[in-house]
Formats: structure tokens, sequence, C-alpha cells
């Protein structure tokens, strides 16, 4: 018989960093002028890895099965997943944004401009929120389009129900035949494929690299108008013969555009809710350019919606 040699190494554990009893600094003012003799505490790379990788997992784990997904971190999704984060805290819900960086459009108030316009009354949410602005009479101005995203984002990932996944592109939807008498070929949506971003940009040149899944009864998706990566769950029901056709994000009328998109939002197949510009593409509302209270109140409605869903 063949000798087995012994091929395994030995696995050190990690030497434990002790915790710092040096006398270190509690307060900012305690560190004043004593830069000289100024240290951190100790640290193991590998403690870096896994204060990382072990939250990562576990909400993956975790929020595998979720009571609601949304999709896009845009200015619609995000006062979506505020609204129901703050209502219902018993809901888990989690967020899935293709970009490393959360925000969608809402970082410039329109074109490189900084200030960002919100039509009354949409001001009734800047002030749940705490963003001040300056009132104009029919409509507000914030000063900074960063101030309103930034306070909005800090505000939802403060919920301790919400797991935003960035730099996450959700690639298809879960279905389920969910037949009717005027449609035997329905069916519902019952959650998201996932991949990382990175790879979703990849499978062309790149191969064997199949996606993840997260179940979740109630999907919202607010990917925004159509574009690279925009529309795009409105886009697969009509390729998957959900929707007959898509009626095409029409062109700017502020007058019109922000009230249509509010009042649309809803559940537009069973266990989808559509919200913010992307549901110009299924309408074939107008766009209202930089002007944000429809995005922020789409967002509130998509909420209500979705508590009717999930309560029914
Ligand atoms: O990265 C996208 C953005 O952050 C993200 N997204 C798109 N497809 C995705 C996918 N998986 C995961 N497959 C995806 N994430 O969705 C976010 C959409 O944000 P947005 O700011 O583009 O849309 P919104 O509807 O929240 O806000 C629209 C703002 C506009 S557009 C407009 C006009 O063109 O006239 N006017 C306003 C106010």
């Amino acid at each position: 018989p063949l000798a087995v040699r012994d091929i395994s190494v030995p696995v050190k554990k990690d030497v434990a960093v002790q915790p710092a009893t040096n006398g270190h600094a509690k307060t900012l003012a305690e560190m004043e002028d004593k830069w000289e003799s100024f240290t951190f505490s100790p640290i193991r790379e590998s403690q870096v890895s896994r204060a990382m990788t072990r939250r990562y997992f576990s909400d993956l784990d975790n929020y595998a099965e979720s009571d609601i997904v949304i999709v896009g971190a845009g200015s619609c999704g995000l006062s979506t997943a505020y609204e129901l984060a703050k209502k219902r805290p018993d809901l888990k819900i989690a967020i899935i944004e293709a970009s490393v960086s959360p925000g969608g459009g809402a970082w410039l108030g329109g074109q490189l401009f900084s200030a960002m316009v919100m039509r009354k009354p949409a001001d009734a949410f800047l002030n749940n929120l705490g963003v001040p602005y300056e009132d104009e009479g029919d409509f507000v101005v914030v000063k900074h389009a960063a101030l309103f995203t930034s306070t909005l984002l800090s505000k939802v990932l403060s919920f301790p129900n919400v797991k935003l996944f960035n730099a996450t592109a959700v690639e298809d939807l879960i279905t389920r035949p969910a037949p009717t008498a005027s449609n035997p070929t329905a069916v519902r949506i019952a959650g998201v494929v996932t991949n990382w971003t990175l790879v979703t940009m990849h499978h062309d040149d790149q191969s064997c690299m199949d996606p993840n899944t997260i179940n979740a009864p109630l999907v919202i998706s607010t990917t925004g108008h159509d574009g690279p990566f925009g529309a795009f769950s409105v886009k697969r029901l009509v390729s998957m013969q959900q929707l007959e056709k898509l009626g095409g994000m029409r062109g700017l009328d502020m007058r019109t555009a922000e009230d249509a998109i509010v009042k649309r939002t809803r559940e537009v197949v069973k266990g989808l809710i559509v919200g913010g510009m992307e549901l110009s593409e299924v309408d074939g509302a107008n766009r209202m350019g930089p002007t944000f209270g429809a995005m922020a109140l789409s967002g509130v409605k998509a909420a209500e919606e979705a508590l009717k869903v999930i309560d029914e």
C-alpha cells in the first residue's frame, strides 16, 4: 500500500491581541498635546477581516428570507425604506443597490447644481426627516441635495431591521405560478436573484458565475428610468410576458409628471410594487427633471401599498 504522507499544515490559532491597558485616552480632549506618545489599541489583520466577513455572511444568511426587498437605493427606494422601517420594526427589509454608492441621482439637485427643489406637500417628508429648507411658497429648497440624501441614508441605515447590500445587482426575479381565470400563465413575484455588480457586468466574458437569491413575499422596485441599469424589473416583466409592453417614459412636463408618479405607485404584478421613475416606463408617464417631491411621496405611497399587501 502507498504510504500516506501527512501534508496537513498545523493551524495556528489567532494570537488574541490583548485589549489596550496602557492608559489610552478615552476622549479627544485627553489626546490633546500628547501626540508624541500616541498609539492605537493593538490589532491583528485577521481580526479586521473577521469583523467584516462574519457580519456580512451572517446578514446574507439572515436576509436570505426577507419580508420585503427594495431594489434600488435612489431617492424613491430610500424614502420607501425609511417609511417602512419606521412604521414596522417587525419587518426584515433588504435593500439591493447595484452601485457602490447608494443615493441614485439624488446627490445633486439637477445638472451639476447643488440645491434640491421639492414641491409642496413633499415638505411634510422633509419635516419628518428633520432636513432644513427655505420656503419659496409652492415649493421648498434644500441647500444641497447631498444634505437630503445623506440624512435619509443615515436614518435608513440606523434601523436595526434594514440591511443594505450595495455593489449588488438584481439580475432576475423569482417567480411562482399564480394563474387567474383570465391569465393562466400569470406569476407572482417571490423574491430576487442577485449577484455582485462586478460579476453581473462580466457575464459576457466570464462563465460559471451563478447568482444568489433572496426569498421575499414582496419586492418593491425603484430602479429609475431606462438606462444601463434602470427600469430593471419592469423590463423583465415584459420579457417574461407578464406585462404586454412598456409605455415608455415621455418627455419632461413638471406639471403632470409628479402627480402621475405618486398616484400610480402600485402593485404592478402580484408581489411587485413599482415606485419612482421606473413607473414612468410602465405607464408612459412624463419625467419631471430636477424636482424630487414625487420621489419622496412615491416612497411614502409604496410603503403604504406594501403594508396593505403584507397585512392582507
Ligand atoms: O443604481 C441604481 C440607482 O441607485 C439602482 N439600480 C438600478 N437597477 C438596479 C438593479 N439592481 C440593483 N438591477 C439597481 N440596483 O436603482 C437606483 C435608482 O435610483 P434613481 O435615482 O435613478 O431613481 P429614482 O426613481 O429613485 O429617482 C429618480 C430621480 C429623477 S430622474 C428624473 C428625470 O429624469 O426627469 N427626475 C428625477 C427626480
